[in-house]
């Protein structure tokens, strides 16, 4: 039944999203036909109130839909993956990028394969899990179409106590630097509610999209000094090539769980495995889970979902660093992992996206949570047209 709930709102929101699309290509609406009633592109030479202030001065385009920024999301249901009929015993979640090699898709992300649902920490075990991807492992399926799907195995699993990720290796995303390719992923120590969700980041390296991986056994991203908004946990490290060197922005919580005011910073270094610096600036964002990034011309945008005051947001810095919101939307990709064909050219001329997975939680037996992966198709490339892009939708 609970699988059912999520079809029938992946059809839902298909039909929503689908009225609800920005303008494409040369389509233009009426309002923008100059009615006497629309809202005037430029700011209006007379005394505003501060909801028209903020609507010019603050946004990319008073109307959302007119910028390059502005998407609605449209969700498909994947095949090729079982889940014990919802049982909550398999779960698979947080779906790193996606990249194309040897002619097919590749995608990596956390698995769960326990004997029974989670129960929480005080209730957990060495079998029991405590929360959706405790006792996990990071596992890597295949696709030419980016709907059928083709489970290969397990990419990373946990490495033997008392070796950092121990616990649950999680949340992982991929870099491809001179040749060789990275996973940075979640390393937890701890069953994650022990004390919160507390972990560090952790790395194995490979020469080949297939793996065999080698795992680097240490931390690779350390937490934050005591009292630092990074102290606790550093969460969904995703790895990008910017200004000829790696960036890894990441999500941390100011307090803990459940606090849930979570923040973004970039961790930078010029090796895939360092050192690490983090920015001064950080946290980059003051909102944000699972936060979703990708070239886009000279700059960098951003998704923002699901937590903190700038929630349902699209958001875009030139330099990669001072971010704004460009465009708010809704009904955005959980934990999105998008097609991002230019995330390592690093040529300041970033095109966008156009489709990715992400994943929705469900209900299994009783309160146990698992979650699944779906496919997510928007609008935020630069060029619809793209075919490379455009030979990818639905
Ligand atoms: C997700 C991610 C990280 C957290 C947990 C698993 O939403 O933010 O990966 O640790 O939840």
């Amino acid at each position: 039944r609970s699988l059912k709930t999520i079809y029938l709102g992946l059809v839902f929101t298909l039909i929503f999203s689908c009225n609800n699309s920005r303008p494409k290509n040369n389509e233009t609406t009426d309002s923008k036909k100059g009615f006497p009633w629309d809202i005037p592109q430029e700011k209006p030479d007379r005394p505003l109130s501060s909801a028209m202030e903020r609507l010019y001065d603050n946004y990319l385009t008073p109307r959302p839909e007119d910028n390059e920024l502005f998407s609605s999301f449209k969700y498909t249901p994947l095949e090729g993956f079982d889940y014990n009929d919802g049982d909550g015993t398999i779960s698979r979640r947080d779906p790193s990028k996606i990249i194309k090699e040897n002619g097919k898709y590749y995608v990596w992300y956390t698995k769960r394969d326990t004997p029974v649902p989670p129960r929480g920490a005080q209730n957990s075990n060495d079998t029991i899990p405590s929360t959706d991807w405790d006792l996990s492992d990071i596992w890597y399926a295949t696709s030419v179409d980016g709907l059928v799907w083709e489970e290969q195995g397990i990419a990373v699993p946990r490495p033997a106590r008392p070796i950092v990720g121990w616990r649950s290796v999680t949340t992982t995303d991929i870099l491809k630097w001179k040749g060789k390719y990275y996973l940075y992923y979640q390393g937890f120590l701890e069953a994650s509610g022990t004390k919160g969700d507390h972990c560090p980041v952790t790395a194995s390296f490979s020469d080949s999209p297939d793996g065999p991986w080698t795992p680097v056994n240490k931390i690779i991203i350390e937490n934050g000094e005591p009292g630092t908004w990074d102290q606790y946990s550093i969460h969904d490290p995703y790895p990008l090539i910017y200004k000829d060197k790696i960036y890894i922005y990441y999500k941390a919580a100011f307090g803990d769980r459940p606090d849930y005011l979570l923040g973004n910073g970039l961790a930078i270094a010029d090796h895939p495995l360092g050192p690490f610096t983090k920015h001064p600036l950080n946290p980059l964002f003051n909102s944000g889970h699972e936060t979703t990034l990708f070239p886009f011309k000279e700059g960098i945008a951003a998704l923002v979902t699901r937590n903190g005051n700038e929630n349902n947001t699209v958001q875009y810095a030139s330099d990669g660093i001072n971010f704004n919101i460009a465009s708010v939307t809704q009904m955005m990709p959980m934990a999105a992992g998008p097609y991002v064909p230019d995330a390592f050219d690093g040529n300041g001329n970033g095109r966008g996206i156009t489709w990715g997975l992400s994943h929705f939680i469900g209900r299994g037996s009783g309160t146990s949570k698992y979650s699944i992966l779906t496919r997510f198709d928007c609008d935020l490339s630069l060029d619809i047209n793209d075919t490379e892009m455009k030979n990818t939708q639905v």
